[in-house]
């Protein structure tokens, strides 16, 4: 009796649940490159050449654990295209009679491996995700009877469950959230030191060669590749942040530098979500530095509530909404994505500089997305389903099940507020307050009216207004009403009719 055992790009862990139930001696582990997954979205180059570097590597290493892997090369001529034509091809090849795979994250990959074992007279065995902190038992659980979702409560939850800067029963320093201490501007001349950068080494050249030839019009660039590609570098990268950029993260995590693509922010989330770093490894790492006196609380705490908190919570959202949480569009919005999405090519200098850096790094961090490529989207009316293909493409780091429940909703409030309680909207203010974006800017991010007005001032108020309705009893934006109604009425006139005539310009592609 031959079994296989399907390791997918994303489910690069040696103690991942399929292999942990899988016999070395007898079973065969199936990889493959393959165009479905390479091209469900336009994935950024630099994406792809990371998972299939990965991949590659990480079936090197179970060939030296003795494991026996049949492994599908992108341009290999017997590739069929799929993992389950991959997966059909392998089990005629060794007249293999049983599956053993694990969940994948994507509901669409679930259903094409659910129809799979239907068609076949195969046995197969699949296995939950154990990598995750909260199973989808757990979270039902959690969920069940409350009237609101909030991650806070979740997040106390794990804190609980692992024990995690606790106290007995009691949380570390007496609170559990330090964000009143976060939330900073970064001064100019803090020396944010960046993450750990590798050199291409044999495989991964080879593979950037592949992606160059088979995805030459992809968004992004493949210039200047240097992320870990298997765990033990992933290691050095994550002892890399621990040292040098912990201790700044909390304070400066909501700030953004042109100049500076990454703070003080980890950039592990790539390598964690393929499974070369275990979300608990991470957590521990930043626990011991804060008990040896190396990192302050509020940054500790802080990491470890994105990681135990939020990254869960997303999940638990993702699995508990269903296949169709990807097309809410509770806004109803409708316009098309702009085309400097692809570009760059706006006078908004935030923008330009988040796509552009998002083109050249497959990377933008936490503010960037949230507050400026997704904040203007929301302002903008666009359909959050375009929105939501955009963000799976373009960020390395980006697998539906965290990035949907990111997208549609905690940038676009597509899900009606499931995730958020309220939008995430703001004028050009708050980016000036957390940046030195607006320095630069063709726009002036004090002009609220007027032919040099800042963009974000003029489509928040539109924002607001269009969903008047909807948002006016939150007790969160009742101030924001509150300070429009006493504008002047002249002046709230201009305000929406200049907003009206930019959107038509964003409709006709005109350079804004
Ligand atoms: P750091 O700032 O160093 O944070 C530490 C870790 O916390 C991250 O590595 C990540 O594992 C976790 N984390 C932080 N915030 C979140 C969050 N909101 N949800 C889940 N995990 C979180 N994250 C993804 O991993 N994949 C995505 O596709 C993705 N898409 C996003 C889209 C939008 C619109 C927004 C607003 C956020 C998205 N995020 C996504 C969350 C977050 O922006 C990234 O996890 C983070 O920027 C990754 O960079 P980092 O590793 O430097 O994170
Ligand atoms: C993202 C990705 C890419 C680009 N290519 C592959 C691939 O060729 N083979 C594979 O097994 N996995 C790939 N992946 C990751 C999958 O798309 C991912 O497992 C699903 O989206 C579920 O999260
Ligand atoms: Fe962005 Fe407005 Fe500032 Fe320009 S002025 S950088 S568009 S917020």
């Amino acid at each position: 009796m031959t079994r296989l055992v399907l390791i997918l790009g994303d489910q690069l862990s040696p103690d991942i649940a399929a292999l942990a139930h899988a016999d070395r001696e007898t079973d065969i582990v199936v990889m493959a490159e393959v165009m479905g997954e390479a091209s469900y979205v336009r994935h950024h180059p630099k994406k792809i050449a990371f998972v299939f570097a990965a991949m590659r590597k990480f079936a090197a290493r179970l060939r030296d654990d003795g494991w026996q892997v049949a492994f599908t090369r992108l341009d290999d001529p017997e590739n069929t295209g799929s993992i389950t034509a991959e997966l059909m091809r392998r089990a005629c090849e060794h007249s293999a009679d049983e599956l053993l795979y694990t969940e994948p994250g994507e509901w669409r990959l679930i259903k094409a491996l659910e129809e799979y074992t239907d068609a076949i007279p195969t046995r197969y065995r699949r296995y939950t995700d154990t990598r995750f902190l909260a199973s989808h038992a757990e979270f039902e659980a959690w969920a069940e009877g409350r009237k609101s979702l909030r991650m806070e409560y979740f997040y106390r939850d794990m804190r609980r469950k692992t024990g995690l800067l606790m106290d007995g029963d009691q949380p570390i320093d007496g609170k559990w959230n330090f964000d009143h201490d976060n939330r900073k501007p970064a001064p100019s001349g803090v020396d944010f030191s960046g993450p750990m950068q590798f050199t291409p080494d044999d495989t991964v050249n080879e593979v950037l060669k592949l992606v160059a030839d088979k995805f030459p019009n992809n968004f992004g660039t493949l210039d200047d590749f240097w992320f870990a590609t298997d765990t033990s570098q992933a290691r050095r990268a994550l002892t890399h942040f621990v040292q040098n950029a912990l201790p700044n993260f909390g304070t400066y995590q909501d700030a953004m530098l042109s100049d500076d693509r990454f703070l003080a922010h980890s950039v592990l989330s790539t390598y964690i979500n393929a499974g070369l770093l275990d979300p608990l490894e991470v957590c521990q790492a930043v626990e011991v530095a804060y008990k040896n006196g190396d990192v302050p609380i509020n940054s500790a705490e802080g990491f470890i509530r994105q990681i135990i908190g939020w990254r869960e919570y997303m999940r638990g959202i993702y699995f508990l909404q269903g296949p169709d949480y990807i097309r809410r569009n509770a806004l109803n919005h409708q316009r098309k994505l702009p085309e400097f999405y692809w570009t760059a090519d706006t006078k908004m200098r935030c923008v330009s500089k988040a796509v552009g850096q998002t083109r050249d790094e497959a990377y933008a961090h936490h503010i960037q997305r949230l507050m400026v490529t997704g904040n203007f989207a929301l302002l903008a009316g666009i359909d959050p389903y375009q929105v939501h293909e955009w963000y799976l493409a373009v960020y390395a780091d980006a697998y539906e099940w965290v990035e949907a429940p990111n997208v549609i909703g905690m940038s676009q409030f597509a899900d009606g507020g499931i995730v958020g309680s309220k939008p995430y909207v703001s004028s050009g203010a708050y980016i000036d307050r957390m940046s030195d974006y607006c320095k630069g800017c063709a726009y002036k991010v004090r002009d609220k009216t007027g032919p040099d007005a800042c963009p974000f001032n003029l489509l928040y108020w539109h924002f607001l207004m269009r969903h008047r309705d909807r948002f006016q009893g939150n007790p969160r934006m009742a101030n924001m009403y509150r300070t429009w109604d006493r504008m002047d009425a002249d002046r709230r006139k201009t305000v929406l009719a200049e907003a009206d005539i930019w959107l038509e310009k964003l409709d006709t592609d005109k350079p804004i």
